[in-house]
């Protein structure tokens, strides 16, 4: 019998065996979306020239990935033959297609690949209580039916909580499992600052949180306004993948220049012809400092007008002793700060060189630059502030955008941009409805920081934000959807903890991570195989998705687990599910909205029929909408079509810059803070105090912590320092198993020629990366683009553990981060230390020709 998968498995689903296997380019593109095809003949009709019964279904890509496009799938006798992307309208600078990115057109390699979970399984030495708990990530498993599984998960659940307590099961992430355990007395919850480092809760304390996602940016269309336009650390070629570098082109076209401040050289710097700012990842608000000092230091209201003092003095409190809020110290001034009237350390470039690396006369030149041009847009992405003490980073540039006066006005902003927002901000024009699901109160309050998440397993205890320690005795880990075991802080910390508890169990498609380590692995659906669902992607789209194949194998969605895992635990599964996935689908499409023309208020998005409530059998009521149903999920997008002076624009903050008084900010002063109080106040209830005002603070494991004698410049054991750039090869971890995709992208470490040429490193030779939290391996790409004495590596690769060693040979960037909240309890990725050396043991394979992570590859398909 013709098995396709071990057959994929063979030709390890390269993509150029592949090809060549089937000598057919549409050969590449045949995967069957049942689980019928079993004969040759079936096989042949794959590879035969696609002539009727074809039709193009809208197809999810659903991952957090920076960007959202539309995806299309051909589909011939419950066959997908070919993938492609936006053609729904033409292509132009107003109304971009939202075109897909290499990611998302390998999206069958994800969804049809060999390396897919068929059945539930569970670790052949495990028992009740958790058996050889060392053995996980190293043990066989064992093919069970469904009804085990869940008698096993539900029993493990009952005897935790009845033995050690609720707050014992701990449900990572956010997802259906959490709701099941809240109503069944509940479960411990984790929390943290990922994507957005310490913009997360600093952002709204300063008043600095317009339109949240984005953070403070104008649209895309007044980005065409700007005559400067200031990427520190953005970098939208590789993570805002879509339209976004579209549309900055479409500012340069219109004649903005562009700078780039960034340890590395990016694609997009390289696209916009930018200048380039080499800086040393976690130094920014040095150099934000060095071109504030410098902007005070030259300032002429008259001849030489650098500072907006109009803007200084109306909108925000806390520059100088004169603009203080009620109760705080005039001497804790900014403006004293940077001129070190009472620290006797101005900020000088001098002084902000010496920490950054970038020159005094570059600083000078830079400020000159913002703080001269009248329309400048200050963008930043989120990665500079995912480090430890990065409260001082996000005070210190939107300072740098206070003082500028580059806020609220057309071609002027001071904000995030990044991610599916990049260079686009602005309130949603279609928004997503609701599935009407209830959503639960979790009964245990117990809620850990990212950061603590393994040591609290490891030791017992860990910090309650605003309360102080609490005990921990976690027994159960629950995994449903997320990576958590890879992207959060310190993986070998992380095997460790699983390796502790009573139970681990863990939803998958793949043998990811997370399930690797787990006693219990329960295989789920991918979108494809779904009901289909709603996307949100930048705020001039809405996309929708549907159904393209039968559930794979034995697979179940999320929902399907929790409401059977609900009749076991004895709970009715009609309290949170009352209706079912088509109904909640449905639920979602009619709550949908789209803004009106007027660019105020909003209507419904989707035109329903009683004859359409009848076709998929669920209850509504009909609508009159902008879309017929039929026709949104025929195109799989609905987009808003912009031009320029439409009623969609948006200038952030427009209104409160006009009239402060009119629009105050929802701060305690009503303005934007350069001394913000609730800062200073919060952090107290965290884990490193925040000052009111921007101040340097070396960071935990930044630049400074490279040197034993930061005064003699003496390099210490971890003399380099790591940052993780979000690599086009994956959406975190997601897509790292998919064998083109690793064909395409290497996934090497970047160091620089000159480091290299120091450390005997040529291109392609294998490096150890270590420190000691752990150890990494990956084959190095030497480059003039990055600045020394930093190494780049991307984020997300699936940890591959050589036991006896006790290094990974993936390149996962958390076997080095630290387990260090600071601040508010920010984590920070940007700011890691390691050694770096040459490999002393057997070079490396490149990953694209290492063994898929296939499970049960001899039973029948
Ligand atoms: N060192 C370091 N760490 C980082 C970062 C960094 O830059 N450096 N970046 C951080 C950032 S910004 C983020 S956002 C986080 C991301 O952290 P995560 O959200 O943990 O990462 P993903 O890889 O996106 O994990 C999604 C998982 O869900 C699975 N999945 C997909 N669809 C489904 C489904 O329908 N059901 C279920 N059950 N599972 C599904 C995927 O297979 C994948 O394993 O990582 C953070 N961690
Ligand atoms: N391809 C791809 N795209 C993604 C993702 C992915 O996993 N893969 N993840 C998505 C998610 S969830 C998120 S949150 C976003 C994250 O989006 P960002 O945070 O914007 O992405 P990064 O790639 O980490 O960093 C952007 C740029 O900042 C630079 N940088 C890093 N550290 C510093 C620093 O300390 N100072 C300065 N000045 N620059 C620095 C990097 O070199 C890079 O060029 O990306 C999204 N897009
Ligand atoms: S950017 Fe994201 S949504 Fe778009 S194709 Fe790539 S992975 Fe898919
Ligand atoms: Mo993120």
């Amino acid at each position: 019998m013709f098995d396709l998968m071990s057959k994929l498995k063979n030709y390890k689903m390269s993509r150029r065996a592949f090809v060549g296997w089937s000598a057919a380019v549409t050969a590449a593109a045949a995967i069957p979306v049942s689980r019928g095809l079993k004969t040759k003949t079936e096989l042949n009709k794959v590879f035969a020239a696609s002539e009727g019964n074809e039709v193009w279904k809208s197809a999810a890509c659903w991952h957090n990935c920076g960007g959202r496009c539309v995806n299309k799938v051909l589909v011939k006798d419950s066959i997908v033959i070919r993938q492609k992307t936006d053609d729904t309208h033409e292509d132009s600078p107003d109304y971009p297609q939202q075109r897909g990115c290499l990611r998302g057109r390998s999206q069958r390699q994800q969804v049809f690949g060999a390396d897919r979970l068929k059945y539930p399984m569970k670790r052949k030495n495990w028992k009740p209580g958790g058996g050889k708990k060392e053995l996980r990530g190293k043990d066989q498993w064992v093919r069970i039916s469904w009804d085990e599984a869940l008698d096993i998960v539900a029993s493990e659940i009952k005897r935790i909580a009845k033995v050690h307590g609720n707050n014992a099961l701990w449900a990572t992430g956010s997802g259906e499992i959490t709701k099941v355990l809240s109503e069944n007395g509940g479960c411990t919850t984790d929390y943290g600052t990922t994507s957005w480092g310490a913009w997360f809760w600093a952002s709204t304390m300063m008043g600095v949180a317009e339109g949240w996602d984005e953070l403070g940016i104008n649209d895309r269309i007044d980005l065409r306004n700007s005559q400067l336009i200031v990427l520190w650390g953005v970098n939208p070629a590789w993570s805002s993948p879509g339209s976004p570098t579209y549309n900055y082109l479409q500012a340069k076209k219109a004649g903005a220049q562009f700078i780039s401040i960034d340890p590395k050289y990016t694609d997009s710097a390289q696209v916009f012809g930018a200048d380039w700012i080499p800086i040393r990842p976690g130094t920014d608000d040095a150099l934000a400092f060095g071109m504030m000092y410098t902007l005070l230091d030259e300032d002429d209201p008259k001849s030489n007008p650098l500072i907006d003092w109009d803007f200084l003095n109306r909108c925000t409190v806390g520059f100088d002793k004169e603009h203080m809020p009620k109760g705080a110290n005039p001497k804790d001034n900014f403006k004293d700060y940077l001129l070190g009237t009472y620290d006797n350390q101005p900020k000088t470039p001098e002084w902000a060189a010496n920490i950054c690396g970038v020159e005094p006369e570059k600083i000078r030149e830079l400020a000159r630059k913002i703080g001269s041009t009248e329309r400048v847009a200050l963008l930043t992405g989120w990665a500079p502030a995912r480090i430890n003490n990065g409260e001082g980073w996000v005070q210190a540039f939107s300072t740098l955008g206070f003082m500028t006066g580059h806020m609220g006005r057309s071609g002027r902003m001071t904000g995030v941009s990044c991610h599916r927002s990049s260079g686009n901000g602005g309130h949603w024009l279609v928004n997503k409805g609701i599935n009407g699901y209830p959503q639960p109160e979790n009964p245990v309050t117990d809620s850990i920081n990212h950061n603590e998440i393994f040591s609290a397993i490891l030791e017992g205890k860990f910090h309650q934000k605003g309360e102080g320690e609490r005990k921990a005795n976690i027994q159960l880990i629950y995994h449903q959807f997320n990576a958590t075991l890879q992207t959060r802080s310190t993986i070998l910390q992380g095997i460790k903890a699983h390796r502790k508890v009573e139970f681990v169990v863990t939803h998958a498609y793949t043998l990811t991570t997370n399930a690797k380590y787990a006693d219990v692995v329960l295989p789920v659906t991918t979108e494809w195989e779904r009901e289909g669902g709603l996307l949100v992607g930048n705020r001039e789209i809405l996309i929708a998705h549907t159904n393209i194949v039968e559930p794979m194998y034995e697979a179940k969605s999320d929902v399907w687990i929790a409401k059977e895992l609900m009749k076991k635990l004895g709970k009715d599964p009609k309290k949170l599910y009352p209706f079912s996935e088509k109904q909640a689908f449905f639920n979602e499409l009619a709550s949908s909205t789209v803004m009106k023309d007027n660019g105020k208020d909003y209507e419904p998005l989707v035109e329903i029929t009683a004859r359409d409530m009848k076709e998929w059998g669920v209850k509504g009521k009909p609508q009159k909408g902008r879309i017929s149903l039929r026709e949104f999920l025929e195109k799989g997008v609905y987009q808003v079509k912009r031009k320029p002076g439409d009623n969609f624009g948006y200038i952030a903050y427009q209104d409160f810059v006009e009239k402060p008084d009119k629009h105050p900010l929802e701060t305690p002063s009503g303005k934007f803070e350069i001394y913000c109080n609730t800062i200073a106040e919060e952090s107290k209830g965290g884990w490193t105090e925040v000052s009111p005002i921007p101040k340097y603070v070396p960071k935990t494991r930044g630049y400074e912590a490279t040197f034993v004698d930061w005064k003699k410049k003496k390099k210490g054991k971890y003399s380099f320092q790591v940052f993780n750039p979000h690599y086009l090869r994956r959406s975190h971890s997601t897509f790292d198993n998919v064998p083109w995709l690793r064909e395409a992208m290497p996934n090497p470490v970047f160091i620089s020629k000159k480091d290299a040429k120091e450390l005997g490193i040529k291109d392609g030779d294998t490096v150890l990366l270590s420190n000691e939290y752990g150890k990494t391996l990956r084959p190095a790409k030497t480059t003039e683009t990055l600045i020394p004495g930093t190494v780049a590596l991307p984020h997300g690769a699936w940890v591959e553990m050589d036991e006896k060693e006790e290094v990974d040979k993936a390149g996962a960037d958390n076997m080095l981060t630290a387990p260090i909240a600071t601040g508010l309890g920010t984590s920070g990725w940007n700011t890691v230390i390691c050694h770096v050396e040459k490999y002393k043991g057997d070079p490396l394979i490149e990953d694209a020709k290492w063994e898929q992570r296939i499970i049960f590859p001899n039973e029948e398909v």
